[in-house]
């Protein structure tokens, strides 16, 4: 959903540091960071030496074969090992690593020391079950301890991890273990949402069925739900058996810098989700610095991220950021409105949390309870707020300044992706913020605004979204898709540069004021999912012979999809079809897709080679022009 330039052309609004964050932060002079983000190799060479290397690396940066980049060659280092081991011999081996709360109000703390424990005989474990070096595990698990357990231990013996959210359903779920070829799959008996317990053990049994790589299920007993588990088969096993009496050391795997960390699987264009690809230091070294510099993380910070680890959100800002910088992190299961709308600021009083990163649409759905809430308690504690996911739009962010933050904490408006592993365009603290904008580029980014044919555009003129130099968190490639990974990112301009997908514009401050996907991509409530996928659900429904979807904006999850399908014959669109379809694309891809509104035409806008062309539909939709229509079949 493209944000309307008119209105954020005249939000005016600048908000300078106040003394407190100046005098704290470790970047006190943001134009001066830029300036040394210029020498690249340098730059990140320095973020670099934070960490314990086996082996240091013989080059910072290897750009012999474009787009194909490497960072920090040479170099052997292990994730999991400065994420968590390298803490026990200092003062924080019995500091809280994780603290794990959900919607019930109960809590799990688990310090340094105890995750190390963990993660070692689960990485031994996972070396039992026949797992080595560079094969995939699958997770499909609520937000708890032993989710971030599994990851560091693939990540100690060099398994690639390959989340799946669990706010997916049976057909995302086959194609992504499918494609990732994973050999094992944790799950758990089920995840806490809104009073219920969803039984995601069921969804993963019925899914598994068409997925034949997986040889072992490990089920974590997380709700405590009876459940079915097959031990007879000998593909299932709970995961207290299967750590039970393992070693508590485990030597860790030295990775070569630019061996694979993980795969995610993200929406594109085209219904097949892409496999995005990331490696070892690159993303280390990128992921940490950013979560430092943008967030200030001292050492007695508590950090809250309220993604969800099936997201890049939680990848890089609730596990590994945070765990690499030795700070406390929470891990929240549960909606931000329940049992009541101050859940949040309950748990910010109670813990003090003093760094807060959400999503606009969290913001603007607790922003309808006015002050209600956030006024009950007491949120002294917070220091630096964020957001992420879609652009906020200046009202939002008032009320999260004001409200949440009191006037006194600034908001780090974060822009990335699932690609740039790590935040890319982002205020840091100390920047002069103007509500609605994601600000500058981070130190060491190279970012740009261009137009069709990939010249700079001037100012204040709407344009596509590039970035020209690499960065270390940068993917690496589409997993077994490497035609795509060029085709989609880098073939359209010349001289290499990263097209991000997005619509921004630059104002006379150089600030950056994103506006949305330039393709095919809806982001709902944050969540990214491809027009394509949602309508190949849909005509997975024998009523459906053909659908498009398109999104359609909406006041609080940013937007929804908006379907036109035609029906097949016999078939009349009557409330109880709607109902079934609804269900049924709930069933493909989960509560992610929300259904706003369906339509039944007789005829799609297609291309003369039988492209549905949604740009139509979606101007027919805001009553705009409909653009150039040359390409459209009669
Ligand atoms: C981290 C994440 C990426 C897309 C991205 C853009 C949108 C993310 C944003 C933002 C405006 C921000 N997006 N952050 N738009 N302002 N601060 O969300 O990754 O799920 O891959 O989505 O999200 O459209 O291209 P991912």
């Amino acid at each position: 959903m493209v944000r309307d330039t008119a209105v954020l052309l005249d939000e005016k609004r600048v908000f300078e540091p106040k003394n407190e964050i100046l005098e704290r932060a470790h970047v006190k002079n943001w134009e001066e960071e830029i300036e040394k983000g210029k020498n690249l190799e340098k730059y990140w060479s320095e973020k670099a030496e934070q960490f314990e290397w086996f082996q240091k690396w013989d080059k910072v940066l290897d750009d012999d074969n474009k787009p194909f980049y490497k960072w920090f060659t040479g170099g052997k280092i292990n994730l999991a090992y400065n994420a968590v081991d390298r803490w026990i011999e200092t003062e924080k081996r019995n500091q809280v690593a994780i603290l794990y709360i959900n919607e019930r109000g109960e809590e799990k703390k688990i310090t340094y020391y105890e995750l190390y424990i963990q993660v070692n005989k689960l990485a031994n474990a996972l070396k039992n079950l026949g797992v080595r070096k560079g094969d995939t595990v699958s997770t499909y698990m609520p937000m708890c301890p032993e989710l971030l357990i599994a990851l560091l231990a693939c990540t100690k013996i060099g398994a690639i991890h390959s989340v799946v959210y669990s706010g997916l359903s049976v057909g995302a779920f086959v194609d992504r273990i499918n494609d990732a070829k994973a050999k094992v799959l944790f799950t758990a008996d089920g995840t806490y949402r809104r009073g219920k317990i969803i039984d995601l053990k069921a969804i993963a049994d019925e899914a598994i069925l068409q997925c034949p790589t997986i040889e072992t299920i490990v089920v974590v007993n997380h709700t405590g739900i009876p459940i079915q588990i097959s031990e007879l088969s000998g593909r299932e096993i709970f995961y207290e058996r299967l750590v039970d009496g393992e070693p508590a050391y485990c030597e860790p795997e030295w990775m070569d810098a630019e061996d694979p960390l993980f795969i995610l699987y993200t929406s594109g264009s085209t219904g097949k989700p892409k496999g995005v690809l990331h490696t070892t230091a690159g993303y280390m070294v990128g992921v940490a610095t950013t979560l430092r510099n943008i967030f200030d993380i001292h050492d007695n910070d508590l950090w809250w991220c309220t993604g969800d680890i099936g997201w890049i959100t939680g990848h890089s800002y609730v596990i590994y950021g945070p765990l690499l910088l030795g700070t406390t992190t929470v891990v929240y299961e549960g909606a931000p409105d329940y049992p009541d709308p101050g859940v949040w600021w309950k748990i910010v009083e109670k813990y003090g949390v003093t760094k807060f990163y959400t999503a606009p649409t969290a913001i603007r759905h607790l922003m309808r309870f006015g002050t209600r809430y956030t006024d009950l308690y007491n949120l002294e504690s917070l220091r630096i707020l964020g957001t992420v996911g879609e652009p906020i739009n200046p009202e939002a962010w008032m009320w999260y300044y004001q409200n949440v933050g009191k006037e006194k904490c600034p908001i780090m408006d974060t822009w990335w992706q699932t690609e740039t592993g790590m935040h890319l365009i982002s205020p840091l603290p100390v920047t002069p913020l103007k509500p609605g904008s994601a600000t500058l580029p981070f130190p060491g980014i190279d970012a740009d605004v261009v137009d069709e044919e990939g010249n700079p555009v001037p100012m204040g003129k709407g344009g596509y979204l590039v970035i020209k130099k690499p960065w270390p968190a940068m993917f690496r490639t589409l997993y077994k898709d490497e035609d795509r990974f060029l085709d989609v990112y880098w073939k359209e301009y010349s001289g290499c540069i990263y097209k991000a997908g997005d619509m921004v514009r630059k104002d006379e401050d150089g600030y950056f004021w994103i506006q949305g996907r330039s393709d095919d991509v809806l982001k709902i409530a944050g969540h990214r999912i491809g027009s394509a996928e949602v309508e190949s659900a849909f005509v997975g429904h024998p009523a459906v012979a053909e659908a498009a979807v398109i999104g359609k904006s909406d006041p609080i999850k940013g937007e929804v999809i908006k379907a036109f399908i035609i029906l097949r014959e016999g078939y009349e669109l009557k409330t109880q079809l709607i109902e079934d379809l609804k269900n049924h694309v709930r069933y493909e891809l989960g509560p992610v897709a929300v259904l706003g509104e369906i339509v039944q035409v007789d005829k799609l806008p297609k291309t003369r080679s039988g492209k549905i062309m949604r740009r139509i539909l979606r101007a027919q939709e805001m009553g705009e022009d409909l653009g150039d229509t040359s390409t459209l079949e009669e």
